[in-house]
């Protein structure tokens, strides 16, 4: 007998037992399957042996490759047909008609608004923005299936996530004129939204590096989650597009979150492209859904344009997320970037009218829970002319009040980088008050609240 195996089994399913505390009383904490088979054992006769970098992995003496090609690929998730049809009639819609119609006036606001924001930039009036059509029931969805508690984290094309949580239209006017009443004191760029009461972290728009963020928020929430069980649980939801999932963020995010099985869903918007690079050329598997069950990652896809297969979708999700103390979910919710990028890019650079047109008409998220309203007979075309008219006078109202604020005070340039202002801080202050004082032909310093004299205010300031 030239060689034996090591028949030892180290870690088994049956043999693991839960841990104990020090005065030998069951503890409840429960060590998850992943955590517990670190070390190689097997049997003689076993079918598989457990590595520890891969468990459960069966043997075969059949040497084929896994070719995702040869694949079906990942189904995408309805429960609208594009004619407004419920597909399965007897599980029909988690939504009463109440909550539809809000959705839908909700949807119709945000496109309004987007309309109105993108001319004001044409105008001159703003100095960027970026709209979301297309996706305007990814966002409102979602939202709509998530608790006020949840922490979010957004990318730039979630203004439905604001306007479906409360955020007013004078909230997004003033952000968006970085004017006094900016809750960001005017240092952001414009659609870099945030909202401490709603829970929704600012936006940042370096590409993925919400995805992190939103990992952390997540283990913190599932350490407050076994601390205080008092309280209802809550999840950390990330929003993002598939362009930001070719990050390096994104992988780290997705890993640590699945290896520390904390409570986020992921919910990625593949629009089709990243700015002009279409997602053909941005990857080669089955979108990025497929990239979460490599990370061991409960996923789902979901037709964005079926604003009722989105929320019933996040309301699953939630539900997993919570589960056996918490995990990540990814679900990618599928639309068509109706819109050009930004207000700083021409989309037809890069892609045919004819391709945009085609959407438009072939499917879009409102004109769908629209048919599906008209079907239950809950909406005329006479409603839909009062409420385009009445949201293209609201937001014009908010835009205009907006536009008359004061910018805020040159100050705040400098403040909440430290806790006081450190000697170089001060010497550039003093350096502007000079320039300013120089040039005053160049810097119109009355169009902020207290002109100059806020710089002074700071120099006054006791450490
Ligand atoms: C780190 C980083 N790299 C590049 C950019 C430039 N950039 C801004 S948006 C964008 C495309 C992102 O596409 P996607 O994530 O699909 O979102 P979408 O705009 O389609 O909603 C790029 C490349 C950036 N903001 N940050
Ligand atoms: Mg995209």
């Amino acid at each position: 007998m030239a060689f034996r195996f090591n028949t030892r089994r180290i870690c088994t399913g049956k043999l693991w037992s839960p841990p104990t505390s020090l005065n030998g009383s069951r503890t409840s904490k429960v060590t998850p399957g992943w955590q517990r088979c670190r070390s190689v054992a097997s049997t003689a006769s076993a079918e598989k042996v457990l590595f520890p970098g891969a468990l459960n992995s069966e043997f075969t003496d059949t040497l084929e490759f896994i070719r995702p090609a040869n694949q079906k690929a990942i189904p995408t998730f309805r429960v609208l047909n594009q004619y407004g049809e419920v597909l399965d009639k007897e599980a029909g819609v988690d939504t009463e008609d109440g909550e539809a119609l809000e959705l839908y006036q909700n949807m119709v606001r945000l496109s309004i608004f987007d309309l109105l924001m993108f001319e004001a930039q044409r105008q001159g009036r703003l100095s960027f923005y970026m709209v979301s059509a297309g996706e305007e029931g990814i966002a409102i969805g979602s939202a709509s299936a998530l608790s006020p508690t949840d922490v979010v984290f957004c990318q730039y094309r979630e203004s439905g996530v604001y306007m479906q949580r409360g955020f007013t239209l004078d909230q997004f006017m003033n952000q968006l004129f970085a004017n006094s009443k900016d809750a960001g004191l005017g240092r952001n760029m414009p659609v870099h939204y945030g909202s401490k009461e709603l829970n929704i972290h600012t936006i940042s728009s370096t590409l993925a590096t919400q995805l992190p963020h939103a990992a952390g928020a997540a283990y913190a929430l599932k350490l407050q989650n076994q601390q205080q069980p008092e309280v209802p649980p809550r999840v950390a939801v990330c929003f993002f597009g598939e362009g930001a999932a070719s990050e390096g963020d994104f992988h780290a995010a997705l890993n640590i979150a699945a290896t520390r099985q904390v409570p986020a869903i992921f919910i990625c918007r593949n629009n089709g492209y990243a700015i002009s690079t279409p997602t053909s050329d941005q990857y080669r598997g089955d979108g990025i859904a497929s990239r979460a069950a490599g990370y061991g990652i409960d996923t789902l896809r979901v037709d964005g344009n079926d604003i009722f297969a989105v929320r019933r979708a996040t309301k699953e999700a939630r539900r997993l997320a919570l589960e056996d103390g918490g995990r990540p979910i990814l679900i990618e919710m599928m639309a068509y970037r109706v819109g050009h990028h930004s207000t700083s890019d021409d989309s037809f650079a890069y892609r045919q009218k004819v391709e945009v047109e085609d959407w438009k008409r072939r499917d879009n998220p409102i004109t769908r829970l629209r048919k599906w309203l008209e079907g239950r007979g809950l909406w005329s075309e006479a409603q839909e002319k009062d409420l385009r008219s009445s949201s293209r006078k609201e937001v014009l109202k908010a835009f205009e009040k907006a536009e008359k604020e004061k910018l805020p005070p040159i100050k705040h340039a400098f403040s909440g980088v430290y806790e006081h202002l450190t000697q170089e801080q001060r010497m550039h202050v003093v350096e502007l008050k000079d320039i300013l004082k120089r040039y005053p032909k160049e810097y119109d310093v009355d169009q902020h609240e207290g002109g100059a004299s806020s710089l002074d205010q700071l120099l006054d300031e006791k450490r």
